[in-house]
């Protein structure tokens, strides 16, 4: 019997690379899921895709909070896949939540963390670090809320604020390819380190 798998993160404002690397990541490995939040199948994260849309107005801290649902949700099922050794893989986590509320006028970061807590613990997070004004020149922004540069700017710098032990920075602004080695590197380094640690509670 095998040890379980890792829970891995992939972080960074809009355009940093976040969904390219998480799909190279997880079909370079051998037993790993991909996962992404906000999870827009299910019925909390339809309500969260048609506000994204602009089709839906939601007061601030409703949106907050169906966020932190939309992730709760699956916390069963990612505690279960982790416990069989499959390694998880997920395209934002409650950091984002934390960033981007936290961008919005009247937000507290410790406050916005609150309905997280206790969620599984990432054993690595890795911070595409990529400047704004890059990230706007990769490719137009579409129609979504949040795709504006003013906010995006506050968003990168909650998220420099939220960097914990397990946060690796890396910088996005290098190759696809340079920036999928550094990635493999690192989680091939923890994926055995984990096996036997129990899975800790975030912010807890
Ligand atoms: P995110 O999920 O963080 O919004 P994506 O992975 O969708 O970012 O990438 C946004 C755009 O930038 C896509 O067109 C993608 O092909 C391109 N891209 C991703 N990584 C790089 C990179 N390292 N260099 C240049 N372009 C990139
Ligand atoms: N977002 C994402 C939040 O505001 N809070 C969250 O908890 C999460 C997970 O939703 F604008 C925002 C970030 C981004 C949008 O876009 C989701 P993608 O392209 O599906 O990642
Ligand atoms: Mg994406």
């Amino acid at each position: 019997m095998t040890g379980r798998g890792a829970l891995i993160v992939m972080e960074g404002i809009d355009r940093s690379g976040k969904s390219t690397q998480c799909k190279m990541l997880v079909n370079a490995l051998s037993k790993a899921k991909s996962m992404k939040f906000p999870d827009r199948t299910t019925a909390t994260g339809n309500k969260i895709d048609q506000y994204l849309q602009r089709k839906l107005e939601l007061d601030d801290n409703e949106i907050h909070n169906l966020y932190s649902k939309n992730r709760w949700e699956k916390e069963k099922a990612m505690l279960d896949d982790l416990e069989k050794g499959i390694t998880l893989v997920v395209d934002r986590y409650a950091y984002s939540g934390v960033a981007y509320t936290g961008a919005k006028p009247g937000f507290d970061l410790d406050k916005c963390k609150e309905p997280d807590v206790g969620l599984p613990q990432p054993d690595l997070v890795f911070f595409l670090d990529l400047k704004v004004n890059t990230a706007a020149n990769r490719e137009a922004f579409g129609g979504e809320r949040y795709e504006q540069t003013d906010f995006q700017k506050k968003v990168y710098a909650n998220f420099l604020k939220l960097k914990s032990k397990e946060w690796q920075v890396i910088d996005a602004s290098r190759s696809i390819e340079e920036v999928n080695h550094d990635i493999l590197n690192s989680v091939n380094n923890i994926l055995g380190k984990v096996e036997k640690k129990p899975i800790g509670k975030l912010w807890a």
